[in-house]
C-alpha cells in the first residue's frame, strides 16, 4: 500500500527527534471550550456524512477528559484560511502544489496561545470516504481529521509509527482514528492529567457536586462535576455569580478563573427551573 503524507502544516519540521510527540510550542489557554465551524459543501458528501466523521475525530480527543472541549458550533461559508476569529473547516477543489490533502492553520494573537485554528480538506485529486462507505481508493474523513484535530489542538508530528500524529498514512487507512499512547501524552502535557472521577454515589436519586482544584502556570482552573439532576439545563454560580446559565445537564463543566493565588471558591448547581441545587466550597 502506497504512504502519503496527509498534511502540511505551518511549520515544517527540519527534523523530527528520535522518539515521541512534538508540542508545537502553542496551545489552546488550557480550559477552552473550542468550537468549530464546518463548511460541509463537498463534491460527493453530504452534511451529515461530514459532521458525523469529524464529531467522531473530536470524541476520540474530547473522550480523555482533559482540560479542553472541542466543540460543534454550527455551519460555516468558509472557503479560505483566514484570521477571521472563527474556526472554519471547509473543503477546497484547488489541487496543492504540494500534493497533500489536508492542512492546518493555527492563529495567535498572544505568543504562546492558539485562539483560532483553520482547517482545509483539498478533494482534487483526492477523494475523501464517509463513516457509512467502503473507502477504495482515498481517504476517510475520520482518518485525516482525528490528526488534524491533534494539529488544532497544540501537537506537531510524531516520530512514533503508530501515532495519529505520525505524519504519513495509506489509502483508506483507520489506524488514526484510535489515538496511540504517544498522543495521549502529548496531549496530557499540554492540557494536564484528567480529573480521577468523583467516588460513587451512595443514593442514585441524590444531586451531587464535586469541583477539583487545579492551577495551570498558577492560573486557577475548577473541573466541575454534577449528577442526578433532572432538568434538561443547569445553572452554575460561583460565589453567588451565575457564570453558566441554562447550560446542557451533562454532568461536567471547566470554569477557567483567570485568576491565580489561593484562597476559596463556592460553586452551587440548580436544575434550571427549579429549586433543586447543590453547592460546595472548593480550596486553592
Ligand atoms: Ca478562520
Ligand atoms: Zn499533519
Amino acid at each position: 500500500m502506497r504512504n502519503f503524507i496527509v498534511c502540511l502544516f505551518l511549520i515544517i519540521v527540519a527534523s523530527i527527534p528520535a522518539k515521541a510527540y512534538v508540542p508545537l510550542g502553542q496551545q489552546w489557554p488550557v480550559g477552552s471550550i473550542i468550537k468549530y465551524y464546518v463548511n460541509t459543501n463537498s463534491n460527493r458528501l453530504t452534511s451529515e456524512q461530514t459532521l458525523n466523521a469529524i464529531q467522531l475525530a473530536a470524541d476520540e480527543w474530547n473522550k480523555l477528559g482533559l482540560a479542553f472541549r472541542l466543540e460543534y458550533g454550527g455551519p460555516s461559508s468558509a472557503t479560505a484560511m483566514t484570521q477571521n476569529g472563527r474556526s472554519d473547516i471547509f473543503f477546497t477543489d484547488v489541487a496543492p502544489a504540494d500534493g497533500l490533502c489536508c492542512r492546518t492553520r493555527n492563529f495567535s494573537l498572544k505568543i504562546g496561545f492558539i485562539d483560532e485554528s483553520d482547517i482545509m480538506l483539498s478533494q482534487n485529486p483526492r477523494i475523501f470516504f464517509g463513516e457509512d462507505e467502503i473507502c477504495d481508493s482515498g481517504t476517510y474523513v475520520r482518518q485525516v481529521m482525528t490528526h488534524e484535530f491533534g494539529h488544532l489542538l497544540g501537537l506537531n508530528h510524531s516520530s512514533v509509527p503508530t501515532a495519529t500524529m505520525y505524519p504519513y498514512t495509506s489509502y483508506c487507512a483507520r489506524d488514526w482514528t484510535s489515538l496511540d499512547p504517544d498522543d495521549i501524552e502529548g496531549i496530557t502535557s499540554l492540557y494536564g492529567a484528567s480529573t480521577p472521577p468523583p467516588p460513587p454515589d451512595p443514593d442514585p436519586t441524590t444531586p451531587t457536586l464535586t469541583v477539583t482544584t487545579s492551577k495551570v502556570k498558577g492560573y486557577k482552573i475548577a473541573t466541575i462535576r454534577w449528577a442526578n439532576f433532572t432538568s434538561t439545563y443547569v445553572d452554575i454560580y460561583r460565589d453567588y455569580t451565575l457564570i453558566r446559565k441554562s447550560t446542557a445537564n451533562d454532568g461536567s463543566e471547566i470554569d477557567n478563573l483567570n485568576t491565580k493565588g489561593g484562597g476559596y471558591n463556592t460553586y452551587k448547581v440548580c436544575d434550571t427551573g427549579t429549586n433543586t441545587c447543590v453547592s460546595t466550597v472548593a480550596q486553592w
